[in-house]
């Protein structure tokens, strides 16, 4: 009868399961199927009782979020209406949820009369994390059922539970086995019948009041402020579920539809559905040949025992993969294994980790000082120092010990992969995987894809990532590859400002205003002036036309202030205290006055235009030279590894948001008012230009 709800009567039950691939998105076709589905059930006498379940793995994974930005959200039957009709069924409903019911997914099993879960299931109301609320029920129902403040931490943190929480917490009626569950289910409901069970409607429940008060909401309001901070959404979820306290559920539905509006259709709102599509858009490589599977990896080799290779080794030994760590002295590799153990010691004191499973990682990492035990593994990461002769050395040697078919992987920042791979008898085999630091922590990994590099290793260095919980995004090659190129604009207008007047505290508190957790100056404080003293050494050529904006850095660095690790940088250091400095600040003057720059007042606007349309004006160019694939890996970049404002949803879409006209007005502005430094730097990127005079946005670009 549809193609997206098959209706089946078993008996005295009508079972509506729901067959919308994947995921059974509650989309315009399936909410009116099963609304049909529904009336029919209820128009048949002999139906007792009706059971919605999934033909899929996921029971459904509520709105189709698609739907959002157009206007068939609205398209009847709209969901928050068809759940409250469903409510008011004259014949108990069962949802037998066998996988993830995830927002409108939870509200829909949350208006059937009885809920039966297989252990698969899983239950969450994560709209928040789309920059919006659950809109058809889920704030003025689940409180009804676990309480406001279990409620508080799924519907305002995205908090996921599975089966056993949920029959704890009231959620469900019954776990039932994975195995038969759905012939269980109808049991359930052919039981429900022989008993005359009732029909229910949350109307009729009381959200409980115990130990609930103003404190109970802002307790957790300050519990959470710290992550979100600058988000909408959150602060709208608490006074949706505050709702549920207060007012009727008629009533309170209306409230959570008005809270639901506010957020919907705004710049959040849209980013952070735009960053939901990014991370699944990620694996979608161009030109990559289909028919290739990846490689086995079963064992990882990495060179240096260092902060960086130390970080890479935990990432594989969570994962369970065998790791050989390989350094040039014995007390070195111990420095590195004891550095793994603390770290790991760390997540055991935070809970995070038991001492079982720090022995069993650790026992997964064996430290080794001879290239021989490099032979049998199917992937080497070399972490060695930042320095092309000496990956060179590196991979001349790797080439004669590894095996035929072993992936071989530099994890540099900066230099270029092909002159690397170019080193192997087997270029084929050679990828770059840059990884963030602390590299145990950041989850972002750029994956280079370098001239020659192999299909079948692209794919399996994406699976890897995966495996090992990154988020991947595949670079082409270029200097610094997508985000050190980008964040070198970034950096420069941040530095070129405090030249031009502003202080580094000005600047900082701009871009922390903006969303960033820290601003640049502080960032490079923390990072060492001294490593961008010699990430520069790469381009001082390209920079020779312009070189004032690094000279206050350059200077810092002769200095020797090398940020907090000498207590000393943009700021001083005083334990955990950042101080103004007016040392840097006169050092500012005096250095403007030797290049002529003239200083004067720089607003917070200019700070985060400069900073933000430089960068991306670079985005633009590294999307022309297909270096990305898209503009939302630049965003998962930034938004993954340089603690970019996850609200903003990343650069590209920021400016998508704010209009690429208007970017490249602003652009143009710049290169016409900042003397030379507008002449050396704002040049448009010619993407940036055509898409601005076609009416476009990053969006709408994709490199084939
Ligand atoms: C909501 O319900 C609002 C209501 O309260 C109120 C309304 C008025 N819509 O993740 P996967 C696609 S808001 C559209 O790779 P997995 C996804 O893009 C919604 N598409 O699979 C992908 O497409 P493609 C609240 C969706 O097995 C494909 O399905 N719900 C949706 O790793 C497979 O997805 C959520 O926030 C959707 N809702 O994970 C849950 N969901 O193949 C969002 C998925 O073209 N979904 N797609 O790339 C998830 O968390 C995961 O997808 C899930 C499956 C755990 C379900």
């Amino acid at each position: 009868m549809s193609d997206v709800v098959n209706y089946q009567v078993q008996g005295d039950i009508a079972v509506l399961t729901l067959n919308s691939a994947p995921v059974n998105g509650l989309g315009h076709a399936l909410r009116s199927a099963i609304q049909a589905g529904f009336d029919q059930a209820i128009a048949d006498d002999a139906v007792k009782a009706i059971v919605i379940a999934s033909a899929h793995k996921i029971f459904c994974a509520g709105a189709d979020i698609n739907e959002f930005s157009s206007d068939k959200r609205f398209a009847k039957p709209e969901l928050p209406w068809l759940t409250t009709y469903l409510e008011a069924s004259s014949k108990p409903i069962v949802a037998a949820i066998n996988g993830a019911a995830l927002g409108g997914g939870l509200e829909l099993a949350l208006v059937c009369d009885y809920r039966v879960a297989s252990p698969a299931a899983k239950f969450g109301l994560p709209e928040v994390s789309l920059g919006i609320l659950p809109g058809a029920g889920g704030t003025q129902r689940l409180p009804r059922f676990i309480g406001v403040e279990k409620s508080l931490e799924m519907i305002a943190t995205a908090k996921i539970i599975g089966a056993d929480a949920a029959l704890e917490l009231g959620l469900i009626d019954a776990a039932l086995p994975a195995e038969n569950f759905l012939e269980a289910a109808i049991e359930f409901a052919n039981k429900l019948v022989a008993d005359n069970a009732p029909v229910k409607t949350c109307a009729d429940m009381d959200v409980s009041k115990e130990g609930v008060n103003d404190a109970t909401f802002d307790d957790f309001r300050a519990s959470i402020a710290r992550k979100t901070k600058g988000y909408f959404a959150p602060e709208q979820c608490i006074q949706a579920v505050k709702a549920s306290t207060e007012l009727s559920l008629a009533d309170g539905l209306k409230k959570e539809t008005e809270l639901f509006e506010l957020c919907n259709d705004t710049p959040q709102a849209r980013a952070q559905q735009h960053v939901f599509f990014a991370q699944r858009a990620i694996s979608n490589i161009p030109g990559l040949d289909k028919s290739v599977a990846p490689r086995d990896i079963k064992t990882v080799g990495i060179i240096g025992a260092g902060t960086m290779g130390g970080g890479i080794a935990m990432n594989f030994a969570n994962a369970g993969i065998p790791v050989v760590l390989l350094e040039v002295k014995q007390e070195f590799l111990d420095r590195g294994l004891a550095n793994i153990r603390k770290n790991y010691e760390v997540s055991v004191k935070r809970g995070k980790l038991t001492e079982a499973q720090l022995e069993t990682n650790m026992g997964l990492i064996s430290g080794s000082l001879s290239y021989d035990d490099l032979s049998d593994v199917d992937l080497v990461i070399e972490a060695v120092f930042e320095n092309m002769n000496i990956k060179k050395e590196v991979f001349a040697k790797l080439d004669e010990v590894c095996k035929q078919g072993a992936i071989l992987a530099t994890n540099t920042s900066y230099l270029d992969v092909d002159e690397i791979a170019a080193q192997t008898k087997r270029p084929q085999d050679v990828i770059g995987l840059h990884f963030f630091s602390p590299a145990n922590v950041m989850q972002l990994l750029e994956i280079v894809r370098a001239t020659k590099t192999a299909d079948d290793v692209l794919l399996t260095t994406l699976k890897t990532a995966q495996k090992i919980r990154k988020i991947p995004v595949i670079s082409g090659i270029c200097w610094g590859f997508i985000g050190n190129r980008m964040f070198e604009p970034y950096g420069r207008e941040s530095t070129r400002m405090v030249l031009e007047g502003a202080t580094p505290a000005q600047v900082d508190k701009a871009l922390t205003d903006f969303g960033f957790a820290m601003g640049f100056l502080s960032v490079i404080d923390l990072a060492g002036i001294d490593v961008g003293f010699f990430a520069r050494e790469g381009i001082r050529e390209q920079l020779a036309h312009d070189p004032s904006y690094q000279v206050i850095c350059d200077k810092l660095n002769n200095l020797g202030r090398f940020g907090q690790k000498t207590s000393r940088g943009f700021y001083i250091y005083e334990g955990r205290d950042r101080i103004e400095d007016p040392e840097v600040v006169e050092l500012a003057q005096a250095t403007a006055q030797e290049l002529n720059v003239a200083q004067r007042e720089v607003s917070a606007e200019e700070v985060i235009e400069r900073t933000m349309y430089s960068m991306i004006n670079e985005g633009a160019r590294i999307l022309e030279e297909g270096v990305a694939y898209r503009s939302s890996d630049i965003d998962l970049v930034f938004l993954n590894g340089y603690g970019f404002p996850g609200h903003r949803g990343g650069p590209m879409q920021y400016a998508d948001e704010v209009g690429l006209d208007k970017v490249l007005e602003r652009i143009r502005f710049y290169q016409a008012e900042l003397g030379e430094h507008g002449k050396n730097w704002f040049e448009p990127a010619p993407l940036l230009v055509k898409l601005a005079q076609e009416g476009k946005s990053f969006k709408d670009y994709e490199v084939k």
